[in-house]
């Protein structure tokens, strides 16, 4: 069962980095479209295009829908993390084991290439997804899309963050962080690949408290590789939490009990799958791998 469940896990990344590869040709002028392939197609773990597939297969039965949707949410996690990455923001030079889009192509190119990211992705959904797909269902996507990436959710946490450097947060603020850095890409990913899929309201509302879940299992596991983990493993500066006086669930709880908070989250998050009818391999391989992830 292993086994199959890591071919599907194969088969769906190397699909998404054809796909990614397909939908960003280099053309005129060539600088803004290498910035955007050299982010995009850096490797990472392409958990929330997975995500999207893996929740289209299982309330339809088929992930081909939600390719186009599936890819554009990995354009924008790269425009986060080149913009997360610039001097003015985290100020990192390494990600995903190379170096960042700035310490490359320089800081007006990244964040044009992030900006250019934005609205592309967009595009590819509009563009790129099965011109049969009910108009509705379209729109649907679509504002999830934009809603998630703007200032109600991803920029509103990485403006929390930006503020909180410093300061001695409480739990709530550190949850709103998580909430919306980490978690909205995750519940973006989930519901899109569902709502593609023709999922009813039971089926999405089960699929985003999962998402919930498995976002912030995620965001901890973070943490504890932030101070646990080495640059070779992690692909990116470790001890940068500390650095730059971030509080963290490690910094809060310490590294144990993060743990167990983590193991609690991912058996609440499968218990959610499970009390839902919803039976998907993959999902529950991916909760139950998150506290073995090394970067
Ligand atoms: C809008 C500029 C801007 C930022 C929004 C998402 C975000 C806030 C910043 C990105 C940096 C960051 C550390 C976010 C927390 C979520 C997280 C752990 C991202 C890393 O995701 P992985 O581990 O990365 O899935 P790979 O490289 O595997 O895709």
């Amino acid at each position: 069962m292993e086994q199959l469940v890591k071919q599907q896990l194969d088969d769906y990344k190397k699909l998404i980095e054809q796909k990614l590869d397909e939908y960003l040709p280099v053309q005129y002028p060539e600088k803004i479209w290498e910035s955007m392939r050299y982010s995009v197609l850096a490797g990472g773990k392409r958990l929330r295009p997975i995500l999207c597939l893996e929740a289209c297969r299982v309330i339809s039965g088929s992930y081909e829908n939600a390719i186009s949707a599936a890819c554009a949410i990995e354009m924008l996690h790269s425009q986060s993390l080149i913009h997360d990455d610039l001097p003015c923001m985290d100020n990192d030079d390494y990600r995903r084991g190379k170096l960042t889009n700035h310490k490359v192509f320089g800081e007006s190119t990244a964040v044009l290439a992030g900006d250019a990211l934005l609205s592309f992705a967009p595009q590819v959904i509009i563009q790129k997804t099965d011109k049969r797909t009910d108009p509705g269902i379209l729109l649907r996507v679509l504002e999830e899309f934009v809603v998630n990436a703007g200032a109600e959710k991803l920029i509103a946490g990485q403006v929390v963050d930006i503020d909180s450097e410093g300061k001695q947060i409480d739990k709530d603020t550190l949850n709103y962080i998580h909430e919306n850095k980490t978690g909205a890409l995750f519940k973006l990913s989930l519901r899109t690949g569902a709502i593609l899929g023709g999922a009813d309201e039971q089926k999405l509302e089960a699929l985003t408290q999962y998402a919930e879940k498995l976002g912030l299992a995620f965001q901890i596991m973070d943490d504890i590789l932030d101070v646990t983990s080495t640059l070779e493993e992690l692909g990116k500066t470790p001890g940068k939490d500390v650095q730059e006086g971030k509080v963290t669930y490690v910094s809060f709880y310490g590294v144990e009990e993060s743990k167990k908070q983590l193991s609690s989250l991912c058996k609440e998050a499968c218990d959610i799958l499970e009390k839902s009818d919803i039976k998907s391999a993959v999902l529950s391989y991916i909760t139950n791998s998150i506290k073995e992830r090394v970067n």
